[in-house]
């Protein structure tokens, strides 16, 4: 029986951090620590939307060292991050080019090119992935049309979290669970489509040949000397929550709330029918299986209009809100026009404007309007899911940051009808950990993670209330759901 140290590095579009994961064997005991804790923000650099890949790097490197200093000797470590974002390699393994976030206008119009030019139904065919304005599939083209001087020196493309191993073991890896977001993996083969790469204008031979999670990558030197094996965890970020998403019933679905809201559900088979398609539904992969979800635009819109309105106490605000009229304003969240506007005030008393509805003034009130909106939005999406593999589910997990928000999980149980079980907070960090937990042959698979989950997280329970104000609110809502408008 044994105890180890791990080390899980969570990077989210927010927030990274840096955590330390005991697990004592003999217990099943798993307790998380903190090491260290930075905000992730995007610059502008060459004119375009980045990542500032270097500090993230610096941020990791200075977690690591402290444990170090600690005299804490990690059994292994292992790194996720938000999908679909490359760094782009020489041959010399150096950084070409900047790290193009996912926001940058480079894509705009770049899908609809690639519906009328591959078509939609062959796109999904191919990989029955979601379309995504932002998918790396459109940035690859994206770069192959606009930035041709950062082409022509590369060598390799790898995944943000690929990169970050790299640069701390020197190995490259293409870890599958993240590959699959880039709407460049043949779901047949599970192996990068090479007519989706040719159309995207980007070579093969930049990829290598995706793994699935759980190879020893190669070895991290800390200062003292030691090797510290590097584990390609399940380096999605979503992919990672999902795993530490203690499910215990198939007829539960999850919610993944952070700076995006996943909602979806396992599954052993992938869901690519038309209409799995006209719902705009992905089958990304998953730890064990796919998982079958829809991205909705998420706890964005309230981080945007927070830094925009100066709002440092999200605590009070989320209590404010409370005292606002239920639905009064309601946006379409999954509205493209929320990717990255200019002010998302603005955007969102235009949109309400528009549609004639009371135009949110106060930040409770916008707040509000986020919160109906989307409670509005996850109800429609679970309908979606729920039509799409026949059978309806009796409870929804909520987890990661945006599951502290009580007032929202309540309005999320309200609008969908369902009892929310709110928990783990840290579902990535975790989902990071299990995968190194079994890497390491301390358990056997996933559903003995979750076992361990719940036994050292406890989950905080939700149940629907009758009189809520969603149901009359629903025909108001479709109304502005209209899919040309969105996302897809
Ligand atoms: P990501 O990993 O996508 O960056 P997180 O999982 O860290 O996102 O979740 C961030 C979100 O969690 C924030 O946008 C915020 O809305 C929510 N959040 C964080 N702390 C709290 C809190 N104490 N109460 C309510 N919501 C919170
Ligand atoms: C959530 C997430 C999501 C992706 C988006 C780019 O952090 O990884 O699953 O679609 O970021």
């Amino acid at each position: 029986m044994s105890k180890r140290n791990i080390v899980a590095i969570d990077l989210g579009a927010s927030s990274g951090r840096v955590m330390l994961a005991h697990w004592d064997a003999a217990t099943r005991h798993l307790n998380l620590r903190e090491v260290k804790r930075f905000a992730n923000q995007r610059q502008r650099r060459a004119g375009y939307d980045c990542w500032d890949v270097d500090q993230l790097e610096q941020e990791i490197r200075a977690g690591l060292a402290q444990l170090d200093q600690e005299g804490i000797v990690p059994d292994s470590i292992g790194i996720d991050t938000w999908g679909v974002d490359m760094v782009l390699l020489n041959a010399q393994g150096e950084r070409v080019g900047e790290a193009v976030s996912y926001r940058d206008a480079r894509t705009h119009g770049v899908m609809e090119r690639a519906l009328r030019e591959v078509g939609k139904s062959a796109i999904y065919a191919r990989t029955g992935i979601q379309f995504l304005p932002f998918n790396t599939l459109y940035q690859m083209r994206a770069l192959h049309e606009s930035q041709p001087d950062w082409q022509a020196d590369v060598a390799h493309a790898l995944m943000i979290p690929d990169y970050l191993h790299y640069r701390l073991t020197g190995n490259m890896n293409w870890e599958y669970t993240n590959a699959t977001t880039t709407q460049m993996l043949n779901i047949e083969s599970g192996e990068w489509d090479a007519d989706l790469l040719a159309w995207a204008g980007v070579e093969a031979k930049w990829f290598g040949k995706p793994q699935a999670p759980g190879n020893t990558i190669g070895f991290w030197k800390s200062a003292t000397g030691q090797p510290i094996p590097v584990i390609a965890v399940a380096t999605h970020d979503t992919a990672s929550a999902v795993l530490a998403t203690p499910l215990m019933q198939d007829d539960s679905a999850y919610l993944s709330s952070g700076t995006w809201s996943l909602m979806g559900f396992e599954s052993l088979q992938p869901y690519a029918s038309e209409a799995a398609m006209r719902a705009n539904i992905t089958n990304e992969g998953g730890a064990e299986g796919y998982r079958v979800l829809k991205n909705i635009m998420g706890l964005w819109l309230l981080q945007r209009i927070c830094s925009e309105l100066n709002i440092e106490d999200l605590c009070q605000l989320i209590a404010e809100t409370t005292h606002e009229p239920a639905c009064r304003s309601l946006i379409n969240p999954n509205h493209a026009r929320f990717i990255n506007p200019d002010s998302m005030v603005g955007e969102i008393q235009n949109a309400c404007a528009e549609q004639g509805m009371p135009v949110p003034q106060s930040a409770a009130a916008l707040a509000r309007c986020i919160f109906d909106s989307l409670a509005l939005l996850y109800r429609e999406v679970m309908g979606e899911l729920a039509t799409l593999r026949g059978q309806n589910f009796s409870q929804l997990h909520v987890v990661g940051g945006g599951c502290q928000n009580h007032f929202l999980n309540q309005l999320c149980a309200d609008a969908c009808e369902i009892s929310v079980l709110a928990g783990p907070i840290e579902a990535s960090t975790l989902g990071n950990v299990g995968c190194q937990l079994i890497a390491l042959g301390e358990l056997t698979d996933v559903a003995d993670f979750r076992r361990c989950v719940a036994k050292n997280f406890p989950l905080k329970k939700f149940e629907p209330q009758t009189n809520s104000a969603f149901g009359a609110s629903q025909a108001r809502f479709t109304a502005l759901s209209q899919p040309a408008k969105e996302l897809a």
